[in-house]
């Protein structure tokens, strides 16, 4: 199989150079695992700079040739509103709760959507079907809607490097982006972020912004499943701890250290970003020297900082504070022997990185918000014995917590955990580091890429099984076969009409009831409605249609030759006055919900409520009535935006098989609902069973939405006409 690595930069940069940054470095072992066992890696990405229109096919054979990837041009015009504008003018900041450093503007929006384009029309030029799509991070948000679009069942995953914010933040963002950007990440079969809370808050999102649930993490959007997770990016472990045992390690190592032998090393490595906290973690460093000046030439501070986005003029006046900031430390706590701040601001190799993270005492990784951060756990399985002091704002400190935490808004608690860790006996720097290197080998990553693959996977097969089910409702198969008589059953809401934001707004059009009344024309045709409504309502709605009607779940039957209801369950009905101000609670706490009162049961309805607030009280909801429900009478169901709680032994399945002639049938059934596999499951093989939407059913078929049945009623009609 071939893999198509899709990221914004490319693994080398422009002039064959390897690019800063954790992404190649980390995924090298698991791509030389790929390719050992026979499959191929692509990578696309933008090379960093304009590449004039006649170098482009050579150069492109050249990257290819040499390199395995994949440029993708784009002019500098557009480069420069793309990347300096959408991407780290909007996203960067907004994503890492900087709202203050955020632009919104439809001119780099707009570079941001033909820049994921360029990408888009770069990989059609070559992707073949069986390949493995794998996009990565807040550049290419788009990328994989519009890949959908192109081919509908590409295999394709997305994952996000950087922190996923609450509802709250990400809807800052004008709607006309926010709409997109969610629904172009959504063309992925799975999307992972680094933490449990990242895909939470991107769940919650969903719901808030286009109204969508998740079933347990997996979303349904315009006829195609997405799964979503968490995905902990990890390290190479190996190479890392390899190296760093190395005897070339060692040695430069010691030869850093020969003039400081003495000095307890305190380390710092980041790329240059606001995100990064250095300023803050400078000023911690000159409080920990205020308030402990017994530790004055006995440390030193090695800082260094990665050049990055120096085009854009807020990170070369952060560059001018921090410049300012260390010549302020250095200026007054320096001594003619002894310098507190060693700083660099350039990147360095890994081979003389490593040896920088082996001679570390105190290593400071105290972003404001950080997607994951690598560089501690780099430091982890590089260390002989050193302490990490970690910001609880990294998503790394999830996995990490036995390094020191600490808030990077709170100077004094960052001055303390240097003085902790500077002080912290071998003993227990062992034990703690112990704990986690071992989270770290098993969490390689390796086995990170390894998983993503097999969720990918999973999800392109569920995607698979939900598409084979779907069916046009003029296709031959819905037919009937045989000359047998026909029933059909329906339900009501989400089947023959769609919802409405109150239940009495949903009634059937004029057009749909003159279909069933001709269709019942048909001498040998019978159709019934299995609905959850009462029976006054159904009895209103389908006055005029000699028809069967079922009322609340199977409660009640009226046949269509009969004014009268009979019921078809028999009830207690004992546990129904405790039930109803139990959901009358939830209905006072809930605006826009309310409670329905049936002979044989209870609904909530929450449709109307805020979604969040509403999901999460049916949650609870369900939660405490399912532990009571056992031998209490009745039992619970979640419908759509309701629960219906009814009496024990009743429901559509059964009301199906008391209502159905024992004859040789044709026997169709159409529903939306939970309720409605009920019938499905107590069918047999020969009954055509179709399910109405999206979620999971063990119907045989699916139609999209109501209109599909209206469709198929009209079909039926015309092939009986023919068949006259
Ligand atoms: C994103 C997210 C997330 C740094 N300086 C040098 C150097 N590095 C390497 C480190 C490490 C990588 O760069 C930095 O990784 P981070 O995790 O800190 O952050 P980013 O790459 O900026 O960005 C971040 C990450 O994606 C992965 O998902 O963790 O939260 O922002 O690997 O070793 N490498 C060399 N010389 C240096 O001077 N060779």
């Amino acid at each position: 199989m071939r893999l198509i690595l899709v990221s914004n930069r490319l693994p080398v940069q422009w002039d064959g150079t390897p690019s800063v940054g954790g992404l190649a470095t980390g995924l090298s072992s698991f791509l030389s695992e790929w390719k050992s066992a026979g499959n191929e890696v692509l990578w696309v990405g933008w090379p960093g700079k304009s590449i004039p229109d006649k170098e482009q096919i050579s150069y492109s054979e050249k990257m290819r040739n040499e390199f395995g990837t994949i440029p993708v041009f784009l002019k500098q015009k557009l480069a420069d509103s793309f990347y300096n504008g959408f991407c780290n003018k909007t996203i960067w900041p907004l994503f890492h709760y900087f709202t203050a450093n955020c632009e919104y503007s439809d001119i780099t929006f707009e570079s941001y959507i033909e820049a994921n384009e360029e990408f888009a029309k770069v990989i059609t030029n070559f992707y073949e079907p069986g390949d493995w799509v794998w996009v990565h991070d807040y550049h290419l948000f788009l990328l994989p809607g519009m890949l959908r679009n192109i081919f509908p069942n590409i295999l394709l995953s997305f994952f996000l490097h950087i922190p996923f914010p609450t509802f709250e933040i990400f809807r800052l963002m004008p709607e006309r982006f926010r709409t997109r950007i969610l629904n172009g990440i959504l063309g992925a079969d799975l999307i992972g972020f680094h933490t449990q809370s990242y895909t939470q808050y991107f769940l919650r999102t969903l719901l808030r912004c286009l109204g969508i649930e998740n079933e347990r993490g997996i979303v349904f959007h315009k006829n195609h499943l997405t799964k979503t997770g968490a995905f902990p990016m990890g390290i190479n472990v190996e190479q890392f701890r390899n190296y760093s045992q190395s005897k070339e390690c060692n040695q430069i190592a010691n030869s850093i250290n020969v003039n400081h032998k003495n000095l307890k090393q305190i380390l710092s490595v980041d790329r240059l970003d606001y995100t990064k906290g250095v300023l803050q973690r400078l000023n911690a460093f000159e409080l920990f020297l205020k308030q402990n000046p017994h530790w004055i030439r006995k440390c030193k501070l090695v800082l260094i900082l990665v050049p990055s986005r120096t085009d854009v003029s807020s990170y070369q006046t952060m560059k001018r504070a921090i410049d300012e900031k260390i010549g302020a430390i250095n200026g007054s706590f320096g001594t003619l022997d002894w310098t507190p701040i060693l700083y660099q601001y350039k990147g360095f190799p890994f081979e003389e990185l490593v040896p920088l993270y082996k001679n570390t005492h105190v290593m400071l990784v105290t972003p404001f918000r950080d997607g994951m951060n690598l560089v501690a756990k780099e430091f982890l399985v590089s260390q002989d014995c050193g302490v990490l002091v970690l910001s609880e704002m990294a998503g790394a400190s999830a996995e990490l917590p036995e390094a020191i935490l600490v808030n990077p808004n709170d100077l004094q608690s960052m001055a303390d955990a240097i003085l902790e860790a500077i002080k912290m006996v071998p003993d227990e720097i062992h034990s703690r580091n112990q704990i986690m290197t071992k989270r770290l080998s098993e969490n390689s990553v390796k086995s990170w890429a390894e998983k993503i693959y097999i969720e990918t996977e999973d999800a392109a097969k569920k995607n698979l099984s939900f598409q084979t089910k779907s069916i046009s409702p003029s296709s031959d198969i819905l037919l009937p076969k045989t000359n047998k008589p026909i029933f059909i059953i329906f339900d009501y809401d989400g089947t023959l009409v769609p919802f409405e934001s109150l239940p009495h707004l949903a009634t059937p059009k004029p057009e749909l009831i003159e279909n069933l009344k001709e269709l019942l024309n048909f001498d040998h045709v019978s159709i019934a409605i299995i609905s959850g409504r009462d029976k006054l309502f159904l009895e209103t709605i389908f006055a005029e249609i000699p028809i069967h009607l079922v009322a609340e779940h199977g409660a009640w039957h009226k046949p269509p030759t009969s004014s009268r209801w009979n019921s078809l369950f028999t009830s207690s009905g004992e546990w129904k006055s405790q039930i109803k101000n139990h959901l009358d609670e939830f209905t006072k706490r809930v605006p826009g919900s309310f409670t329905e009162e049936k002979d044989f049961s209870l609904v909530w309805h929450f449709r109307n409520a805020d979604p969040d607030i509403g999901l999460n009280a049916a949650r609870e909801m369900l939660d405490e009535l399912s532990q009571v429900s056992s031998n209490s009478g009745f039992f619970v169901q979640r419908g759509n935006k309701i629960i219906e709680v009814r009496e024990y032994g009743t429901g559509k399945g059964k009301a199906a098989l008391k209502i159905l002639p024992n004859e040789d049938l044709n026997i169709f059934i159409f529903g939306d609902d939970t309720t409605d596999e009920d019938m499905f499951r107590e069918m047999n093989e020969s009954v055509v069973t179709v399910k109405i939407g999206k979620s999971e059913t063990i119907a045989k078929y699916r139609f999209r939405d109501p209109d599909d049945v209206s469709l198929w009623i009209k079909n039926l009609i015309v092939f009986f006409n023919k068949e006259k």
